[in-house]
């Protein structure tokens, strides 16, 4: 801890003068990332600074019922402005930062506020980095309060909204007694739990009520249920004009099945049909990070994500093929006899449509069982 009180220390005094401010999260903000910006930027706001949160703001998900997101700086309007200093959360590398972020924040003195245990520890001139923390939300709590500043009602359902999101509602095992004396201090400021509750977790967007019944559908079942996988292609999201935004809670279908170990969510995202996106949820002792970080992707031990280089049929064959690595270490991979990765309809040669074409990519490629 003293380690992260010297961090704060150094913090505090890069924060002496005013300074122009830009702070981002990681792509798709999710509520962690997105509370954990939006209260960063009203108290730094509030104690002198011209501080900017940024994203994209098109694809906010549910969280965007959150007070202070009306401030938030679209990422497109990123180069007309300057700044002085950039603060990540929730983030610990450029690369997993908006596009528009990252050559603004490239140049810039960095502070990183970040629990991801994949976090390096090479981004940031000043790092507060606690693998232990909850969520990124559960920091900035604490460096507020080192920091005596100020919090009003909207501040603390930011960060309300980024301790329960990133717990699970204070589910998870991160969930620590330090959590829940951060979340027990939030709520003194007025927090609406019960609307915020049934606005997260409650009610659900036509649009994410159509993409779940999609992805229920695509649900795929092997190795004796302990793996379960749903797919969302690119004519998936148009077909509802859906993003994935509205598809953050999909992974909890193949999650859902009783025995499930390791479930995948594999997702096109628009424009960009060469890559496939992949969340990961483990049980047990199986890590998350170990299956993403073979595709350069990372999070935490039960919850992580990466993109794969590569069209969704191929993307599927390579993480299924690490998903077996790892349940049967040692095992020489054998000619795929009667596994799923033979039976989905995508032979290796299949060339995958180019965006402008109408794709005959069906969501039927992910088996039904
Ligand atoms: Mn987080």
């Amino acid at each position: 801890m003293s380690h992260e009180k010297d961090s704060f220390a150094a913090i505090k005094e890069m924060l002496a003068t005013p300074k122009r401010i830009l702070i981002s999260g990681h792509l798709s903000p999710d509520g962690d990332s997105l509370g954990s910006m939006i209260a960063m930027a009203r108290m730094l706001t509030a104690c002198g600074h011209d501080a900017k949160a940024t994203a994209d703001v098109n694809a906010l998900g549910k969280p965007g019922f959150l007070e202070g997101v009306e401030d938030l700086l679209s990422v497109r309007k990123l180069k007309r402005k300057k700044f002085d200093l950039f603060i990540a959360v929730d983030c610990g590398s450029l690369d997993r930062m908006p596009p528009e972020v990252r050559p603004i924040a490239a140049k810039l003195p960095k502070i990183c506020i970040d629990h991801h245990v994949t976090n390096d520890g090479s981004f940031g001139d000043v790092q507060v980095v606690d693998p232990a923390a909850s969520s990124a939300g559960e920091i900035v709590w604490r460096l507020a309060k080192w920091m005596e500043w100020k919090f009003d009602r909207a501040t603390a359902e930011a960060l309300w909204v980024a301790m329960v999101t990133d717990t699970g509602r204070f589910a998870y095992d991160a969930t620590s007694p330090k959590t829940l004396r951060a979340a027990g201090d939030l709520l003194k400021y007025g927090v609406r739990t019960a609307l915020v509750n049934d606005i997260i977790y409650g009610t659900f967007p036509r649009k994410a009520i159509e993409l779940k019944r999609i992805a229920w559908r695509s649900l795929h079942v092997w190795k004796n249920r302990r793996v379960a996988e749903v797919t969302l292609t690119r004519d998936d999201f148009r077909s509802v004009r859906g993003t994935k935004a509205e598809a953050e809670d999909i992974i909890e279908i193949p999650r859902s099945v009783a025995r499930n170990e390791i479930a995948l969510f594999f997702y096109q995202i628009p424009d960009r049909t060469k890559e496939t996106r992949c969340s990961i949820r483990t049980r047990g002792d199986w890590d998350a990070t170990v299956l993403a970080a073979k595709f350069g992707g990372g999070g935490h031990k039960k919850a992580a994500g990466c993109t794969i280089k590569a069209p969704l049929g191929v993307a599927k064959r390579q993480m299924r093929k690490a998903v077996k690595e790892m349940l049967y270490p040692g095992k020489k991979p054998t000619p795929p006899a009667r596994t799923a990765v033979t039976s989905a309809p995508v032979p290796p040669s299949t060339p995958i449509p180019l965006p402008a074409s109408p794709s005959p990519l069906p969501s039927s490629q992910c088996q039904k069982q």
